[in-house]
């Protein structure tokens, strides 16, 4: 099992790290934990909805005032070893290390809203997988905004600070993402998953109180190319099917709706449909089935989920499709309740329910009869829901 240092101690680290680079204590700290989508999968963007949680993994960011020097964020992360200098307004984000555009773009959306923070110095510590479709990139841009925040002493409101975030990574980074991966790490509660709904940005929690059941996320360790273009295309066969059914949003359609105009329609803008409608409804059946405890009704849903995601919407991949099925194979008897993709799509992870006293058993073989089926090496772990950002006393 894959373990990762507990948040105190990763702000232990981040404190220690600043220590040794900047000469001083950090005199503020932050932290934006990743998520892991239970159920709901590209439909945040047609207006639908999603059932994520945060998870015990976090990128924390300490920092404290730079004196005798002009203004600007200078980020150490401990990832690269590497050091940027961030100076919002004043440069192109092409001239930046990759990385350092997620808190570019916040930190210029906030000074376009006359938020300065001045001359920062800032380290930064990540437990949150990178590529793993875990929302490593919205955690930074999440505790960026947080740290600003503290900086500034003037709290943002917590939608509003998802949506600035959101708006750094589709216009700074040029992703054209939804609102559930930086809602997400904003908003989250200790204890509980939210089905949210991407239009309203009303929240409904999804405790997941159970101590019976936990959420195991496995990752392939795998990243197709594909992610990059692909994603924008989904999005423009979302809004050409939600065209041709004549409504605002795929949220607005319904399965009949759909049938009766699947003639008309080209094969895969109906398939593509056919996920969004048949997913928006799965997060609600999962939500209600998960409140009541009922775990096989839950686990089926998240199989349809895959199969919808797989066959009709297609982002997911041989290594994820591997991982989902020794997980079914395994089944209710061997632990596991419901198994899936999360995030994205093209690799990364998988998501599944499994009974909390048979854990270790199931992630040995799942890593097992992977690496037997793929050739490639897994890694997994149990999280358990975990709460927003917020600032570290
Ligand atoms: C990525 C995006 F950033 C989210 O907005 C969401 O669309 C997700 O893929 C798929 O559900 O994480």
């Amino acid at each position: 099992m894959d373990t990762a240092p507990s948040l105190d101690q990763l702000v232990l680290q981040a404190r220690e790290l600043f220590r040794e680079q900047y000469g001083a204590d950090a005199r503020w700290t932050v932290a934006a934990p990743g998520r892991v989508n239970l159920i709901g999968e590209h439909t945040d963007y047609n207006d639908g909805y999603v059932c994520p949680m945060a998870i015990e993994r976090y990128v924390v960011i300490a920092a404290g005032r730079a004196e005798g020097r002009d203004a600007g964020v200078r980020f150490f992360t401990a990832l690269s070893q590497e050091e940027t200098t961030l100076r919002p307004g004043e440069q192109e984000t092409i001239d930046l290390p990759k990385w350092a555009v997620y808190p570019y773009g916040v930190l210029d959306l906030l000074r376009k809203r006359g938020m300065m923070l001045g001359a920062i110095d800032a380290v930064v510590v990540s437990t949150v997988p990178l590529g793993g479709g875990l929302s490593s990139s919205a955690a930074l841009e999440v505790a960026t905004a947080t740290l600003a925040e503290a900086v500034s002493g003037q709290p943002l409101d917590g939608r509003d600070k998802a949506r600035l975030c959101q708006m750094a990574e589709n216009h700074y980074v040029g992703m054209p993402c939804g609102i559930m991966d930086q809602f997400s790490s904003a908003l989250c509660s200790a204890g509980e998953a939210m089905r949210l709904d991407c239009r309203s940005l009303e929240i409904h929690p999804v405790p997941l109180a159970d101590p019976a059941v936990s959420v195991l996320v496995t990752n392939s360790n795998v990243k197709h190319e594909l992610t990059g273009s692909e994603y924008p295309t989904r999005r423009k066969q979302c809004e050409q099917a939600a065209t041709a059914l004549g409504v605002p949003m795929l949220r607005d359609a319904t399965i009949e709706l759909l049938e009766a105009k699947r003639d008309s329609m080209e094969d895969v803008i109906y398939r593509r449909a056919r996920h969004i409608i048949g997913e928006n409804q799965r997060v609600i059946d999962f939500s209600a089935a998960a409140a009541v405890g009922d775990w096989a009704k839950a686990g089926e849903l998240m199989y349809a989920s895959h199969a919808a995601m797989r066959d009709d919407f297609e982002i997911s991949c041989p290594e994820i499709d591997a991982l989902v099925e020794i997980a079914r194979g395994i089944g209710p008897a061997g632990g596991v309740y419901g198994s899936r993709m999360t995030g994205g799509g093209f690799g990364g992870c998988t998501v599944t329910l499994v009974e909390t006293a048979k854990v270790d058993a199931v992630v040995k073989r799942l890593l097992d009869e992977y690496r037997q089926q793929t050739g490639a090496e897994g890694a997994a772990f149990v999280t358990r829901p975990a709460g927003g950002a917020h600032a570290i006393k």
